[in-house]
């Protein structure tokens, strides 16, 4: 085929790809358009892993800071069976400086009666916006022990609302209608963190370089902390070991 005949159909499966939502949004958040809708699974407390299931792991594409030591990438893994049942956020804690939240809010959806993604690691001070794009009305909350307390109360389909999470911490979102509805929002204070895959994996990359604390939140694991040398311009390996089940 010539060239100038392939070109249209470049730009057409380019339109699509577009149109599709198959790129990602911008930085924290999920592409929903391009996944399936979470199985149940993932949020019932349903022990069996769920294989089909496609998770996308955001890219933090964190900025680098301003740092003279120069900044490293951290790639570890989860060693347990319930990396495979259920993802998690691994943070790095307290890193010197400050950034500022993304320009383009974070999205936590809700469609089908689910809040997607289940998991939406931010960094603090970020608002998230919460399109209700379901044909029914959602109530949504935190959960008591959440790092930041709201309630949007009952909403039509169509509308967003806006939450900022300005407290580090984790926060437990519910809705008032729909019990089984369940996700978290995890605030970090640095653009350091990714969501690990049903492997267990995760990278997190652009990591100022030094010693650093590196925190595991998991719905069905305990909050874990595990301590890594940040090598400058190298691959730094971490491993989460001895991770204990949620009782
Ligand atoms: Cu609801």
């Amino acid at each position: 085929m010539k060239r100038s005949s392939l070109a249209p159909l470049a730009l057409g499966a380019l339109v699509l790809v577009f149109l599709s939502g198959g790129w990602s949004r911008e930085k924290g958040s999920q592409s929903s358009a391009a996944a399936p809708p979470p199985e149940p699974a993932a949020s019932s407390g349903i022990d069996a892993p769920v294989e089909a299931a496609q998770l996308s792991t955001p890219s933090p594409n964190a900025t680098p800071m301003a740092t003279a030591k120069g900044v490293g990438t951290i790639k570890g893994i989860l060693k347990s069976p319930y990396a495979r049942v259920a993802e998690g956020v691994v943070f790095v804690e307290n890193v010197e400086g400050k950034l500022p939240p993304p320009r383009q809010n974070p999205v936590m959806d809700q469609k089908n009666k689910i809040f997607t993604p289940h998991l939406l690691p931010v960094l603090v001070g970020s608002t998230v916006d919460f399109p209700n794009t379901d044909d029914v009305r959602h109530s949504v909350y935190s959960r008591d022990g959440s790092a930041t307390s709201f309630n949007l109360g009952q909403y039509d389909a169509g509308i967003v609302k806006h939450v900022m999470f300005d407290k580090i911490g984790v926060t437990h979102l519910a809705c008032n209608i729909h019990t089984e509805m369940s996700a978290y929002v995890i605030a970090s204070q640095n653009p350091y963190f990714a969501l690990t895959d049903r492997q267990g994996n995760f990278e997190i990359r652009n990591v100022p370089a030094g010693r650093r604390k590196l925190s595991l939140f998991h719905e069905k694991l305990e909050p874990t902390t595990v301590e890594v040398t940040v090598e400058p311009n190298k691959v730094n390996i971490v491993e989460f070991t001895g991770l204990k089940r949620r009782q």
